[in-house]
């Protein structure tokens, strides 16, 4: 079992991400590799997609070329008149269908699966807030805690710049879990690529997907939605450790994160009409005798 480290800024991790980080590489192109099944799926789906897509692509353009080059005015001078065929309309109505039913089978077979937890074996809230996620562990006593980036001038060594929170989301390998997602103020998106999850967090709503870390290791991901002056500076780290790891962090992160007063915002709003009723109570109106053009600027 790893040794679980309070870190420099007090926050609780374990052990260096050093090793295990698994940010995109420099340069890179193409997919992370996947973590969880759902993105295992994702990969598999794109890989059914390229070949189909690029056949679609390459015979079009053929045609094209070709056509211009048949019929142009100088090697074509007598338009042929011929307005049917019935043989060419059955095949170019059936292809794309038939196409179209390929892809589509597996599609949705892949929105279903990545759209809910089957026996979720634990439950993670995601909260998005301008511009911090906040995340609460309902399983565990209400263990609750935000996540904020952590500026340049404190980053560390071995760590990586707009992606790195002062607390980790802590989570079990092998173990199915069901992430809900909303917002306090405006739309966020809870996204880890490797995870294959995209999904936003809308206030007045709670989304739902999940799941099932296959590897331990560091995850990175940011907000997915534009939401404001900030938005590109609220990462979301998920460390995936072992059960054991797992069961110790819970119990230093509930002694931790006791001493924080439950902030209002990791109350999601249960209704829209809430939603903005406090969105509006938080907004700093200009003084009423501002001229229109200044509004704006606002
Ligand atoms: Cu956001």
């Amino acid at each position: 079992m790893r040794a679980i480290a309070l870190s420099a800024a007090g926050s609780l991790t374990t052990g260096s991400g050093t090793v295990l980080a698994q940010p995109a590489k420099p340069w890179q192109t193409g997919f992370p590799e996947a973590a969880t099944p759902v993105m295992r799926d994702v990969l598999a789906f794109n890989d059914l997609l390229h070949p189909i897509i690029s056949g679609i692509f390459i015979f079009v353009l053929i045609l094209l070329f070709y056509t211009l080059y048949r019929f142009s005015a100088k090697r074509n001078p007598e338009p042929s008149t011929t307005t049917h065929n019935t043989l060419v309309e059955v095949v170019w109505t059936m292809v794309p269908v038939m196409i179209l039913i390929v892809i589509a089978i597996p599609s949705f077979k892949l929105l279903y699966f990545q759209d809910r937890a089957v026996d979720p074996e634990m439950t993670i809230k995601a909260i998005g807030n301008q511009w911090y996620w906040t995340y609460e562990y309902p399983d565990y006593d209400g263990l609750t805690f935000d996540a904020l980036m952590i500026a340049d001038e404190d980053i560390g060594e071995d760590q990586f710049r707009l992606l790195e929170t002062d607390n980790r989301v802590v989570v079990p390998v092998d173990t199915s879990i069901q992430v809900l997602v909303t917002a306090s103020d405006v739309i966020h998106a809870w996204t880890i690529p490797a995870f294959g999850i995209k999904i936003d967090a809308v206030p007045g709503r709670m989304n739902e997907t999940w799941f099932k870390a296959e590897r331990e290791g560091v995850f990175y991901g940011q907000c997915s939605e534009l939401c404001g002056a900030y938005h590109g500076f609220m990462p979301i780290t998920v460390e995936v450790v072992s059960k054991d790891a797992f069961a110790a962090w819970v119990v230093k992160a509930q002694e931790e994160f006791a001493l924080n007063d439950a902030p209002a915002t990791t109350v999601a709003p249960s209704s829209a009409l809430e939603g903005c009723t406090r969105l509006r109570a938080r907004l700093v109106l200009p003084p009423a005798d501002t001229p229109r053009t200044l509004i704006f600027a606002f």
